[in-house]
């Protein structure tokens, strides 16, 4: 097949997802065509079939601001025709569901168009009604649409009051890529032989609850030797790195700052946590038990369709810092619990969520969508 990706190519889980099955799907022998802004941070080096069409947007001085949209929408009706798509995938409702719509108004072929709902289009921005409207309109308008939960299915129906059928397909990891340690250096550089590594990776946003991260820290490093990483950039950050010094934890929580590749990181950690009161998937959780490293977190929207409490991990009501980290040091004082959550997690992501099968999902739902008239 002849596919198109539209994602954000910034850090986050969407832009990950969409450029993994981008890649997966081209070394499967299928063209992949990107079409994007920048070219998506996950791309890393050459990956035959795949090809990136940048966007660049008019500018002038009466234009109050650039039509970003409609360059989008123009760029990917180019695409379609010049690439004979088979298949447009965007990645978020807005603007890509909507631009894809557009685009295919415009285009002369006759292109499916396959939207995926990430979770942030839907719990934030359907937030403001006029916006709704519009996303409303591109799911609406899709030939399939897909969310990475049924929580997030069933918050999309409620919230757009839409009958429109949308599989669930979750989000997946290359275990080959994410797996436990195979060797110590980076853990050997984050931390002391003697303590203990708790993670936390985001984008700072506040439904990400970055404070309950190192209230949940401040609890366990006071009953045993620990260190917490954090790893992001966003809006909460100095609130963080404000609590961090009014808590006098400055010595044992790093700031990493944004990070390309999360793998080596992951894997060198011994717990991560996940406190969001938002979160439609969770993909850093699942990277992490990938790496057989146990989650602790919220039961928050899709987070319980991944991580099983009592089993790959452990998951409290939002907020509940204390119970967090009762939950967290329970892991870390006793070891065959430990290296049971550890087993069960590495098993469930390579079971349950390898990339290898959902890629093949995907693969059908493009194959349903084409023999559709
Ligand atoms: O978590 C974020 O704020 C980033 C956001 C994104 O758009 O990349 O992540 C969303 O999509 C990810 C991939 O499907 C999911 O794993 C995250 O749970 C989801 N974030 C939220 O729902 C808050």
């Amino acid at each position: 097949m002849k596919i198109g990706i539209s994602c954000y190519p910034t850090i986050g889980g969407s832009g990950a997802v969409a450029t993994e099955l981008g890649k997966a799907l081209a070394r499967k022998g299928h063209e992949v065509h990107f079409i994007v802004t920048d070219v998506p941070f996950r791309l890393g080096t050459f990956v035959d079939h795949v090809y990136i069409h940048e966007m660049d947007t008019t500018t002038y001085p009466v234009l109050r601001t650039p039509p970003y949209d409609f360059s989008l929408a123009a760029l990917m009706a180019n695409v379609i025709d010049e690439y004979e798509l088979d298949i447009l995938h965007a990645h978020y409702a807005l603007p890509f569901a909507v631009c894809a719509f557009l685009a295919k108004q415009m285009a002369k072929r006759d292109v499916k168009v396959v939207t995926t709902l990430h979770g942030t289009d839907v719990t934030v921005l359907a937030q403001d009604l006029r916006l709704k409207q519009v996303m409303k309109l591109g799911i609406e308008k899709s030939d399939r649409v897909t969310a990475v939960s049924q929580d997030l299915i069933a918050q999309t129906k409620e919230l757009f009051e839409t009958d429109k059928e949308i599989e669930c397909l979750y989000n997946f990891v290359d275990t080959d890529v994410f797996k436990p340690r195979a060797g110590d250096e980076v853990r050997k550089c984050l931390s002391r032989p003697d303590e203990r590594v708790l993670l936390h990776i985001s984008n700072f946003r506040p439904v990400k609850r970055i404070c309950d991260v190192i209230q949940i820290f401040a609890r366990v490093a006071n009953q045993v030797n620990a260190r917490l990483v954090l790893v992001g950039e966003g809006p909460d950050y100095n609130a963080a790195r404000d609590l961090v010094h009014q808590l006098n934890l400055h010595n044992s929580v790093d700031f990493l700052g944004k990070q390309d590749e999360v793998a080596p990181l992951v894997d060198s950690a011994d717990v991560l946590l996940l406190p969001s009161e938002k979160e439609s998937f969770g993909l850093v959780a699942l990277e992490a038990m990938a790496c057989g490293v146990p989650v602790v977190g919220t039961i928050a929207g899709g987070i319980p369709e991944v991580v099983q409490h009592g089993e790959t991990g452990f998951l409290s009501p939002v907020g509940d810092v204390d119970q967090m980290a009762a939950q967290v040091l329970q892991l870390l004082r006793d070891d065959e619990l430990y290296q049971q959550f550890s087993i069960n997690s590495r098993t469930r992501a390579q079971t349950q969520f390898h990339v290898r099968d959902k890629v093949g999902e995907y693969e059908a739902l493009y194959l349903r969508a084409l023999d559709e008239k």
